[in-house]
């Protein structure tokens, strides 16, 4: 991807570990990269189709200046997600914070910390087959988005769909999204968890009735392992009440490890009806 890069800008500012370095201050250097699709600018020569580094400058500044962080990985995290919240067409960044005068008592040119964020593209699974099932599903979405780093950019239809699995009662209401979203995967299914707690989710039986039930299908093209979280969703290819929703929003999408597209999946799980 394209990048604007930023070079060591200056910003005499308050974060640190010991006393002095809170109360006196110190230089901070800040380098970064800002990953942005410069093609439109680029064959236009117009400003808005780009990232107006001046201001993206006074920002970075202004963020060094009124926090006041013990550790620089803690000033850049937070750095780097208020740029990304706040450029529309920010991608990713990589962010470098140097210190030249870190206080180690030892001579040194600078020490640093150098991160790397963007926005990830996730689709969930939604489904509830219990009480008011529609109210729990929108009940919980707003707690999703309430979140500013996760932004529901598609929705699929609700369905009514039979139980799958044969321990749930009750027909079901599913449907998908396609979220923008900031947080690891981790972090997204603990989102996830908060949402499906504040409907009252009780968990009893694995695959049993549920108010709200909301799962990761993909996270980008990751392949995750572990067993709290399994990335693809291990179940997508055998149940319709997923793929359905999904073709809606994201026919195209590529499972990345069959490498078969969600229409190619559906097609493949009718048939076999
Ligand atoms: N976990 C691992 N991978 C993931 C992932 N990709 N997304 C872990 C979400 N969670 C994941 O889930 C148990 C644990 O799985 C989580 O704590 C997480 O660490 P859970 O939601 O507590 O339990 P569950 O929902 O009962 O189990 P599971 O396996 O999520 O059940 P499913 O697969 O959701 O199936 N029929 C219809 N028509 N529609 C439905 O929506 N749903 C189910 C439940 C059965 N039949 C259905 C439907
Ligand atoms: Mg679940």
């Amino acid at each position: 991807m394209d990048k604007i890069r930023i070079q060591d800008l200056e910003v005499f500012a308050n974060h640190g570990v010991f006393p002095e370095e809170t109360a006196l201050g110190q230089k901070f250097l800040v380098s970064a990269e800002l990953y942005t699709d410069t093609r439109q600018a680029g064959k236009t020569d117009e400003l808005e189709y780009s990232i107006h580094y001046g201001l993206v400058c006074q920002e970075i500044t202004k963020y060094m200046k009124e926090h006041t962080s013990r550790l620089i990985e803690a000033a850049a995290e937070g750095l780097a997600r208020q740029l990304l919240l706040s450029w529309p067409l920010l991608k990713g960044i990589r962010l470098e914070i140097k210190k030249p005068w870190a206080p180690v008592g030892l001579p040194l040119k600078t020490v640093s910390v150098e991160i790397e964020r963007s926005w990830h593209r996730a689709y969930v699974a939604v489904g509830s087959n219990m009480g008011d099932r529609r109210a729990h599903i929108e009940n919980g979405l707003r707690v999703v988005e309430a979140d500013p780093a996760v932004r529901i950019v598609k929705r699929s239809e609700l369905l009514e769909t039979e139980p799958y699995g044969g321990v749930a009662e009750g027909a079901f209401l599913n449907g998908c999204l396609e979220l923008e979203t900031l947080l690891t995967p981790t972090e997204l299914l603990d989102l996830l968890h908060e949402a499906e707690n504040s409907e009252g989710r009780v968990r009893t039986v694995r695959w049993g009735s549920r108010t709200l039930d909301l799962d990761i299908l993909f996270y980008d093209d990751e392949i995750l392992d572990a067993p709290e979280l399994v990335v693809p969703h291990p179940e997508i290819e055998k149940r319709a009440f997923v793929l359905e929703p999904l073709a809606q929003i994201a026919p195209y999408k590529r499972h990345p490890v069959s490498g078969k597209r969600v229409f190619e999946l559906l097609c493949a799980l009718k048939g076999e009806e």
